[in-house]
């Protein structure tokens, strides 16, 4: 049906090559190239598979099936807190965090999104929605900070027009991001008018409602461009990120990394701190910094040292 799946290499004899588009707990819908739509159960109790992933899959008649093989991801996007990992979406190409004048947005979770996408290789696209609102301009020129790290940022009403996104994502696998009230379901709505009839479709098929709210789905824009829609994802997790490798996600730091006077400063309150002179010169913004240090603390808490 969609010209990534044609290209996916074959599936053994006697397996059928598809991709997760449902995820419910330890059950996964998988599409096959034509377009079929299989319910499938892990072998054991397997439940390291994310929406996106590109399968083999036995089918075992009756439109169910078991997932037997995981394809290599190119991507992958975790929840995760300290405790522990939760596998959102594979294979995504593009991160979209959506922020609107109102409500107010966090800086704190766009540089948090940013830094895990630098991490995990994907591309950002910072979308200010809501520009019908007076109130735009004023957060447009609050996202400058952003747009001079070379980050791009669009301005889009997802109510009146939602074209100028809809091209932007045009042959990505996109997953949105952002607090509530940013207009995230208006623009899945708009973008996949059918997507709150695949929502009912699977309440009846799993008889299990409760699940869809918490599971990812990837949906079909058109044949090359795919959205992965994962209710209530405000961010995603970097605690399974180094502080070392966090630092190196806030791509203006590079300049300055292995500068600073102890070879394994935390740039909190260390002398000699080539990243908290920077900030001082005004060479990196003080909300980036901050949410480097807030991304890191509890972390290097565990790990403290003592510089004298
Ligand atoms: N003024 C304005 N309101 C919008 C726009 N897009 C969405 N909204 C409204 O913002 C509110 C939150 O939208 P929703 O899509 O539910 O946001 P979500 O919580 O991020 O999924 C709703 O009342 C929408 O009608 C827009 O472009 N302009
Ligand atoms: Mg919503
Ligand atoms: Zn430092």
């Amino acid at each position: 049906m969609t010209d990534h799946k044609t290209r996916a290499p074959a599936a053994p004899s006697g397996q059928l090559a598809g991709q997760v588009v449902a995820s419910f707990g330890r059950r996964y819908r998988v599409e096959l190239a034509d377009g079929t739509l299989i319910e499938c159960a892990t072998r054991g109790k397997r439940s390291d598979i994310a929406c996106g992933d590109r399968v083999n899959i036995q089918h075992s008649g009756d439109n169910s099936g078991v997932i037997e093989v995981v394809l290599p991801r190119t991507t992958l996007l975790y929840r995760s807190d300290a405790h522990k990992q939760k596998l959102i979406a594979a294979n995504v190409t593009q991160v979209v965090i959506v922020i609107a004048p109102v409500p107010s947005f966090y800086d704190d979770l766009i540089n948090r999104c940013l830094a895990a996408c630098e991490h995990g290789g994907i591309a950002p696209l910072i979308v200010l929605n809501k520009n019908d609102l007076p109130q735009f301009a004023a957060a447009w020129d609050a996202l400058a900070v952003y747009r001079s790290l070379g980050y791009r940022v669009e301005g889009i009403c997802a109510k009146q027009d939602i074209a100028p996104l809809g091209a932007l994502l045009e042959g990505h696998t996109s997953v949105l991001v952002g607090q509530s009230g940013m207009g995230k379901s208006t623009v899945v709505n708009k973008l996949v008018p059918d997507a709150m009839m695949a929502v009912a479709e699977t309440s009846v098929a799993l008889d299990s409602g409760k699940h869809t709210t918490t599971g990812a789905r990837l949906l079909h824009i058109n044949a090359s461009s795919h959205l992965i829609d994962s209710p209530g994802l405000q961010s995603f997790g970097l605690h399974h990120i180094s502080a070392e490798d966090i630092a190196h996600a806030f791509i203006e730091f590079r300049t300055w990394l292995g500068q600073c006077r102890f070879r394994d400063c935390t740039h909190r309150t260390e002398p000699g701190c080539a990243i908290t002179h920077a900030a001082a010169a005004g060479k990196i913004a003080a909300t980036r910094l901050a949410s480097y240090r807030t991304l890191t603390e509890d972390r290097l808490r565990a790990q403290a040292r003592r510089y004298d």
